[in-house]
């Protein structure tokens, strides 16, 4: 309820911001996306984090406007990006269900001018654990506007694979607890390469999170995964670093 107050406010006064994460190509090296993650920065209060914010904003409703205001500011700021580099935006499972969404994207792509094959929208498995009527014809449309589906934290729902049938995917998102083992646990490798199998089967791309070391790197490449995220090439970065960052391509790494 405190923390709800508090929202309402910090979105009223600018209080929330973005910051961007690379995925880069394992193949060349290349940064290929940027996620976009939200930062908070409470006053009084510190940095809150959106693991603990963004339930609140769901259950109160206020995840609207805050999911309409991300999807302004990342397509945004990509604009500005060589086009070769996508932006990829986390869609709570809330906004999924309201039929609001199609018409955020849709207005934030025409307000920036970005290309819709630009942007990548990360949902979880968790959308089509509680499906509506809503859900299938927003990822109809979605589809038809030409903006790109990641699946986020891959693995770790618990919804039936069945639905990579009725709603296809460009981008599944390994999830980070089983990049974190997979030099020690075989279990954790075994499911990481199960998943590049069906993936490469599907024709669907895959980025590895939460990839902290070089042994990780070498290891996923060698397996054949396409992306890879994590901490072993940067953190999430304000918008004025990311700039700077930009402006060196392609010569990083
Ligand atoms: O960046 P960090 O590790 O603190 O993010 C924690 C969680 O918050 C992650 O699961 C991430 O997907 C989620 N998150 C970050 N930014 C956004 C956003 O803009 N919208 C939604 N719905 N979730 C976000
Ligand atoms: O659920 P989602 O994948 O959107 O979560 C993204 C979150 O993962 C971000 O909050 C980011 O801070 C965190 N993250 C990104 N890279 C790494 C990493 O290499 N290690 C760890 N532990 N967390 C990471
Ligand atoms: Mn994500
Ligand atoms: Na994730």
């Amino acid at each position: 309820r405190d923390l709800e107050v508090d929202l309402k406010r910090a979105i009223a006064q600018g209080e929330l911001s973005l910051h961007y994460q690379p995925l880069v190509g394992l193949e060349r090296g290349e940064v290929r996306c940027f996620e976009a993650l939200l930062r908070w920065s409470r006053d009084p209060g510190g940095p809150v984090s959106p693991a603990d914010f963004i339930p609140v904003a769901e259950a109160s409703g206020l995840i609207g406007s805050i999911g309409r205001w991300v999807l302004h500011q990342a397509c945004r700021e990509a604009a500005l990006w060589p086009e070769s580099i996508r932006i990829a935006v986390n869609i709570s499972p809330i906004q999924f269900r309201n039929a609001d969404l199609v018409l955020d994207v849709f207005q934030a792509l025409e307000a920036s001018g970005l290309a819709p094959d630009r942007l990548e929208l990360e949902i979880t498995e968790s959308v089509f654990l509680e499906m509506n009527a809503t859900t299938i014809s927003n990822f109809r449309e979605l589809r038809a506007l030409g903006v790109r589906i990641a699946l986020d934290d891959f693995g770790t729902g618990y919804s039936s694979l069945s639905y990579l049938i009725r709603f296809p995917v460009d981008k599944i998102k390994i999830d980070r607890s089983f990049i974190k083992d997979m030099g020690t646990r075989h279990e954790c490798l075994a499911i990481i390469e199960a998943i590049l199998t069906l993936a490469a089967k599907l024709s669907i791309t895959v980025t590895a999170e939460g990839v902290e070391t070089v042994e990780q790197a070498i290891m996923l490449r060698a397996r054949g995964c396409d992306d890879i995220q994590g901490f072993l090439f940067s953190p999430g970065r304000p918008d004025h670093a990311v700039k700077g960052l930009v402006a060196t391509l392609p010569s990083r790494f």
